[in-house]
């Protein structure tokens, strides 16, 4: 009978870390027409026409609202992006992000 040799089990547990989130935050103004932040909406957060009506109107009511969550570098491009379209038309129109607790 040959000796046992016993091997020793190792293993590395690797922790994947996931990217800290971003919400997009839009703010209600007195200015901007209603479809314009609708069709904003649903060019650069590729919303549906539904979907960002109620969004906006939740804007318009309550004052803001959060209509998306990406990484960080996602949510600052688009809330850019989408202040600069309504800059563009000269309306007051802002978009801003703040990192998810
Ligand atoms: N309050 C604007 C109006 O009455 C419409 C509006 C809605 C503007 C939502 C911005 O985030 C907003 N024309």
């Amino acid at each position: 009978m040959s000796p046992t040799t016993v091997k020793p089990k190792t293993s590395t547990k690797i922790k994947l870390q996931r990217p800290p989130l971003y919400k997009v935050i839009l703010l209600n103004d007195d200015y901007t027409p209603r479809e314009f932040v609708v069709m904003v909406l649903k060019a650069v957060f590729r919303m549906g026409e539904e979907t960002a009506s109620r969004v906006m109107l939740t804007a318009h009511q309550k004052g803001a609202c959060v209509i998306a969550v990406y990484t960080r570098d996602v949510a600052e491009t688009r809330a850019k992006e989408a202040t600069e379209l309504g800059k563009a038309k000269g309306y007051p129109l802002f978009f801003t992000t703040e990192p998810e607790e």
